[in-house]
Formats: structure tokens, sequence, C-alpha cells
């Protein structure tokens, strides 16, 4: 389903006034407003394909119809968000969920919306029909070096299904670890995991990164054998300059400080990227900034202060990716509120006053310093967003429009109430 720009055009005209008014209120407060529009417009959020269907848990899922039935109709959704939004730019494929049968042909049908491809994830944390050997006490840790061969093979096969699309990067996240103590033996799994990795490592084309995920638990509760950052950083530090550390929001353990992990991986030049997503306890994949905004915010204020002590480029230096399951949520409705977080973040962290607060923190004049970080999370910055989704030929408010033209509706109508999507 290919939205009809006019019907985008039509809805800015009737938004138009209001916009306009708010935008020039806070345009009027911010230094060099063209510079902070042209980043927001040049920032795309990838969008992961296996969170385009209603998610679940063990205790029970409750999909709500239209759900993309294949590879095809989950580029059309990601076509659509992007064409509202116009930050989605990029889908991130995960294996074998989402084999592309016809790379040549899903390329074209991804070109066509303007989409591109980002990480590819491998999977290692299911047994797929008639695989070999089951992956139950794990894949590259196993000690069987068959099982992990196995695994070293599908993120070999993986990478050359990325070569096909263009896509230029390798996300490896392991559930690997134990649920009992004296279950593994840890040097052994690392041992293992690492010299799997480095035969991983060696298939990559020169061009790639491999993003090594880290994760505190689930689904083992007693170890995880690539389980926190000072883990991930080890196996990227050992495997070599293309290999980096992937921080998902939800990975740590309860109030872990995570601006100060983003902060210090991105001074060593190991932090590859992001999954984005919220929660409250676990690894809840809840909607980006619903939970903990202002923490997604001292994030961003790390990322952009450390990216451009390093002269990076804030749109295409790191992944930027959701990773969120909606249980209750339309997944095309929660996927726009997650990259408005995004984007609405990224603009609070640009108007941090960068001088100021660095002469605080040396004046260790702790309130100033406060006043400065939260003047700019407390600065309503929608209508800056707004605009340069408007410049940018996308809808003044895609969630709204997404409403009023009853899209879901409209899916359920073309693919039935029962379609289900692959993924979690
Ligand atoms: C693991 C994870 C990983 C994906 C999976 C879908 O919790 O975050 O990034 O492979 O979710
Ligand atoms: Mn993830």
């Amino acid at each position: 389903m290919q939205l009809d720009k006019s019907a985008i055009e039509a809805h800015n005209e009737y938004l138009i006034k209001d916009h306009e008014r708010r935008f020039n209120y806070i345009a009027a407060e911010v230094q060099d407003v063209e510079a902070l529009l042209q980043k927001l417009i040049d920032f795309q959020v990838a969008i992961p394909s296996w969170a385009l269907g209603t998610g679940g848990t063990r205790f029970g899922r409750f999909p709500g119809g239209g759900e993309p039935r294949n590879l095809e109709e989950k580029i059309e959704d990601i076509g659509l968000l992007h064409a509202l939004n116009n930050s989605s730019g990029a889908i991130s494929l995960h294996i074998p969920w989402d084999i592309p049968e016809n790379a040549t042909h899903i390329k074209a049908l991804a070109a066509q919306h303007g989409l591109q491809f980002d990480a590819m994830n491998s999977n290692t944390f299911q047994d797929q029909p008639g695989q070999a050997f089951s992956y139950k006490y794990g894949s590259m840790q196993h000690v069987n070096k068959a099982v992990r061969q196995q695994a070293i093979d599908h993120n070999i096969e993986v990478i050359k299904y990325g070569l096909d699309l263009g896509s230029t990067s390798l996300t490896v996240w392991l559930s690997d670890g134990s649920c009992f103590p004296g279950q593994l033996n840890f040097r052994n799994a690392f041992q293992n995991t690492l010299e799997s990795l480095q035969q991983v490592y060696s298939a990559l084309p020169d061009d790639w990164k491999m993003f090594v995920e880290y994760k505190a638990f689930e689904p083992n509760f007693y170890s995880t054998t690539v389980g926190d950052w000072g883990q991930s950083l080890l196996y990227a530090s050992k495997l070599g300059s293309k290999a980096y550390t992937l921080v998902d929001l939800g990975h740590h353990l309860p109030n872990a400080n995570i601006e100060q992990i983003v902060a210090l991986l991105l001074m060593e030049g190991k932090l590859g990227g992001f999954h984005f997503n919220d929660s409250k306890y676990g690894d809840d994949d809840l909607t980006v900034g619903s939970i903990k905004p202002y923490q997604l915010f001292l994030i961003f204020n790390e990322l952009v202060e450390g990216m451009d002590a390093r002269g990076m480029k804030h749109a295409t230096d790191l992944g930027w990716m959701i990773d969120a399951s909606h249980n209750v949520k339309d997944p095309l409705e929660d996927l726009l509120q997650s990259v408005e977080a995004i984007m609405i973040t990224y603009a609070q962290a640009l108007l941090v006053d960068r001088k100021k607060l660095a002469e605080a923190q040396l004046n260790n004049d702790v309130v100033t310093a406060q006043e400065i970080l939260q003047q700019a999370f407390r600065t309503d910055v929608r209508a800056l967003v707004a605009a340069a989704r408007l410049r940018s030929g996308g809808a003044l408010n895609p969630l709204a429009f997404y409403r009023q033209h009853d899209i879901r509706a409209g899916l359920i109508n073309r693919r039935g109430s029962k379609s289900m999507a692959t993924g979690l």
C-alpha cells in the first residue's frame, strides 16, 4: 500500500497554521535552527522486520489483524511508516524469519519505498526444522564443536543475504548462557564463543561491521555468555577494528547507568549502535520513551557530546535501530510513537548548551549543570521535529493521519483479521 502524496498534503494543509505558530515560537529560541532541522532530516531509524506483527509472551498473544504475511508486505508497512515520518528509511532483517527469496526483487521493492537495508540479524537462539544440532545448551559457547560450526555457518550465510541486499553490518545476539550454577565452565564458554565469533569475523567483507549485542538475562537465568557491556567490549576488542558493541536499552540490570556505558564505549571507539525500546523491569521491549524518557535524553546527551568530540557523523556513524515488541498496541502506531520519541529526544540533546555545561562541570557547579540539561529536556521540540518532517515530504502528525485514514482497517481488509507476521 503506497500512500497517496496528495492525501499527506491535504493533511498538512489542515494542520499548517497551528504548526507554523508553534514552529515560529520555538525557532526563535534556537541558535541555527536550519542546521538543527537538517540534522533531524538526515537522521534515519531502522525498523526491525520482526516487529510488524503483534508480539506476545509465554502467557499469550493477541493478534490485531492485517499483519504482513511475507517480506514484501513487511517492506510495504515500513514504507508506509517512512512515507508518514520520513525518519524510518531502513529495515533490519532477521534470518531465517525474513529470508529474501529473491534478493534483487526485494532490494528493488525496498528502493521503491525509499528504504535501505540496515544490520542483518542472525538467529542461533531457536532450532529450525531439520536442523542437525540443537541450540538447547547454546550455540557458539557449546561444548560440541559441531554445534559451534553450525552457528558459525549460519552467521556466514546471513552475511551473504546481507551482501545481496546492500547491508553492511551483522548483529550477533547470542542467548547462550546457563540456568544453574555448575552447568557451565565460564572460561571455556567465553573461549568457544570468541573462537566462533573470530571465524564469523574473518568472513566479514572489508566495509562491514559486526555488532556484538549483550544482554543480562533471558532466556538463560543464571549466566549469559555475552552478559554485559564489559564482556561485549572484551569480545569486540579481541575480534578487531570491525567489531563493536551494540546497546539494547532493555538488556541491562535494574538501575544500570546506561548513559555512562554509552559515554565510555564511544570514548573507546567501540560503540556500534543501538536497539531502542523502553522497559520498567526486564527486557520488556516497550515503546521508546514511554517509561524512562529522561534516561533516553541523558543517553542522547552523551551521544551528541561523544560523537562531536570524535567528529563523528550523527546520522551514519552509528547503527540506529528499534527493537520492540507490541503486545497491546497496533504495531505500526507503536513504531510511529517510538520513532517520534527518538527524534524528539535527539532534538532536545542538540539544544544542550555544551559550552555552559562544560564550564559548570569545571566549576563543580552541580546546580547549573542540572539546570542546563533540564532546560533542554523541558523544551517542547515537537514543532521542530514536525518541521523537519514537513520539509522532507512527511505528514505533520503521522499518528493522526494513520488513524484518520483507517489504515489498519485497510490492511485487515486486504490481509484478513487472522494474518500473522513472522517474528517474536
Ligand atoms: C534479544 C533481542 C535481539 C534480537 C531479538 C529479537 O532480546 O534484543 O536483538 O535478535 O531481541
Ligand atoms: Mn535487541
